[in-house]
């Protein structure tokens, strides 16, 4: 058994001007695609098989950096590609709105907390809004670990991520990483987010 790069579900050009189509490609078919691969040969050497993703990231040894970084980076460009679907895409509504509303008083207010967190993240990483018992949390973690992973200090079930690493936005935006946050928020599939927000 092997994991397998999902479908994209959309063109590499249909987040343009947002996300632009040759990032897009590079990250899905060059960086996702290695991932892929080399989550396939880490859990090959470390005799992993029959499991889920969300097995292997929930029961990680955190000092293996083969699987962890691969794993890792298989599931959060999962998640990534996901949330970006621009098909039936939906304006923030319902049971998410409110949750929102409640936790950070307003959409606004969520945009200012997660853009922070997705900003403030040194070097490459993930900033998340996650369920956790409950209730929704922003946090965000270094390099592809992600709030499944046992005791990063991030934790809960994660329904939108964002990829701060510089391959995620450098072509388009250069050092202005805010400004990739801020249109990140023109694509996100608020209906996705939504359906993992049940889900969770
Ligand atoms: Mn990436």
């Amino acid at each position: 058994m092997s994991f397998l790069l999902p479908e994209l579900g959309f063109g590499y050009a249909d987040l343009e001007p947002h996300i632009d189509a040759r990032t897009m490609e590079i990250h899905y078919s060059k960086h996702h695609n290695g991932y892929t691969n080399n989550l396939n040969n880490a859990l090959d050497k470390a005799n992993i098989s029959n499991q889920t993703i969300e097995e292997i990231l929930t029961g990680l040894d955190m000092n293996n950096m083969a699987v962890r970084n691969n794993a890792g980076g298989y599931y959060n460009h999962c998640l990534f590609w996901e949330i970006l679907n621009p098909n039936d895409k939906k304006d923030l509504g319902g049971d998410l709105e409110a949750a929102i509303n409640s936790s950070f008083d307003s959409l606004d207010g969520f945009k200012e907390q997660f853009s922070k967190a997705a900003a403030t993240r040194f070097g490459s990483g993930w900033a998340w809004l996650c369920v956790k018992d409950g209730k929704l949390e922003i946090c965000s973690s270094a390099n592809q670990d992600n709030p499944i992973m046992p005791s990063i200090g991030c934790g809960g079930q994660p329904i939108m991520g964002i990829d701060v690493w510089e391959h995620a936005y450098y072509l388009n935006y250069q050092n202005r990483r805010p400004d990739y946050i801020a249109a990140f928020f023109n694509v996100v599939n608020w209906r996705v987010v939504a359906e993992k927000f049940k889900n969770a």
